[in-house]
């Protein structure tokens, strides 16, 4: 006797787009100048943070850089070096759509780093 009484495995609609690497995800690396302290690099990092659209961010104040993932669909790399300038540093991003040579400035300054509390900086 055929008895069909197992139903059919329905594969559960396991709507999630993203598993780890997840779709329409940018990533992009800004050349930071302006930082001075650890805080400058607290301050740039909320700021990033808090434009629409970046998932990540986090500076790097001894190679003065910022990595930022970010989601293509609500923002762009002229944004971030916008919120940057409006905190009062300045960005220039180093990886764009467009790939072009990257000025080598050999500005080799030897910063001291200081972990200072409070703020000793105009703004
Ligand atoms: Mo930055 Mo500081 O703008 O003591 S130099 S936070």
């Amino acid at each position: 006797m055929v008895s069909n009484s197992k139903p059919l495995i329905d594969e559960k609609g396991d709507a999630s787009p993203s598993r780890g690497d997840a779709p329409g995800e940018g990533r992009t690396l800004l050349a930071l100048e302006g930082m001075t302290c650890a805080s400058c690099a607290m301050r740039i990092e909320k700021g990033l943070k808090k434009v629409p659209g970046v998932k990540e961010a986090s500076v790097n104040l001894v190679s003065e850089q910022a990595t930022v993932l970010y989601d293509p669909a609500q923002t762009s790399v002229e944004q971030m070096v916008q919120k940057v300038d409006a905190v009062g540093y300045k960005a220039t991003p180093l990886i764009v759509p467009v790939s072009k040579p990257v000025p080598k400035e050999t500005e080799k300054e030897s910063h001291v780093v200081l972990d200072l509390e409070g703020m000793t900086c105009a703004s």
